[in-house]
């Protein structure tokens, strides 16, 4: 059996990291859409890394929880019909066990050069807008992915929702494509699909089930 699991940020929610369209979702008065996007990083640059920054230190202050750590034991048991993908930028399943995780909105820990593409460790000791160490003159920015920019490694995340027997998506609120597509492709594929979420998402109806709640008591009880 192969099994296509997408979480969002619902996953890490219990572990103390804020989701984006919650309650909670608003970083000093900026929605998402604001600072996520190339044009904000154009426009305030600083404000933009201080986003990331923030959410960069917070990462050290924050564990795995039940759900990462079961997603872990799910790898354990089929490997590489197994298929993590996440859109979070957190490294909550690394932490949690999960040896292969496809980042498609990319990731806190990595910096991104604006001149040459080259991906890079983002140390705590980079600071702001530090110079590429691959060709030493352009500028890095966070390696996450914006609104107007291609999700990393779709053509993997293609063929692995085209050969999925099952596809879950937990914890995220379906606001956001092309992963909000993804049910929709699995199920024309011949997937079942499977939501793990607190409430409904937007594309709630798209499901074969759907089950709702806190994602650390709903994730291990389908793993397991
Ligand atoms: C819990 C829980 C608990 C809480 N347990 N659950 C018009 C129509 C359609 C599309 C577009 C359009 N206009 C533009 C577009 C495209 C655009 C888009 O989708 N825009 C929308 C606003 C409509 N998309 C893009 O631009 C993407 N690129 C693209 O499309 O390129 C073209 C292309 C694609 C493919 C091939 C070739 C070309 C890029 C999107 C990049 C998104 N980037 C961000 C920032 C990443 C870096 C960062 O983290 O800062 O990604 S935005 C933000 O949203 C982040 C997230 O990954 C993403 C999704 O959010 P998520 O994870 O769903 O979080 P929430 O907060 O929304 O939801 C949390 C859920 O958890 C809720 O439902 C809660 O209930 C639940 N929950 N506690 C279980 N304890």
């Amino acid at each position: 059996m192969r099994v296509v699991v997408l979480t969002g940020a619902g996953i890490s929610a219990e572990s103390g990291v804020p989701t984006f369209r919650d309650a909670d979702g608003l970083w000093e008065g900026h929605r998402v859409e604001d600072v996520a996007t190339p044009e904000a990083y154009e426009a305030q640059p600083s404000v933009v890394q201080a986003f990331y920054d923030a959410r960069r230190a917070a990462l050290a202050t924050v564990e795995p929880n039940p759900a990462h750590v079961a997603l872990a034991r799910l790898e354990a048991a089929l490997g590489d019909r197994l298929f993590l993908v996440t859109q979070n930028i957190d490294d909550l399943h690394e932490r949690g066990g999960s040896r292969h995780v496809h980042h498609m909105h990319g990731e806190l820990r990595s910096a991104l050069c604006r001149g040459c593409d080259h991906h890079v460790p983002w140390t705590e000791d980079l600071g702001d807008f530090p110079p590429c160490p691959g060709c030493g003159v352009a500028e890095l920015r966070p390696d996450v992915v914006w609104f107007g920019e291609v999700p990393y490694g779709m053509d993997q995340i293609q063929v692995a929702l085209q050969r999925a027997d099952v596809f879950v998506s937990i914890g995220t609120s379906g606001a956001v494509y092309p992963a909000a597509g993804f049910v929709q492709l699995a199920g024309r594929y011949g997937a079942r699909t499977i939501e793990l979420n607190l409430q409904p998402s937007e594309g709630t109806e798209y499901f074969d089930d759907a089950r709702h709640g806190p994602a650390s008591a709903l994730v291990p009880a389908w793993v397991d």
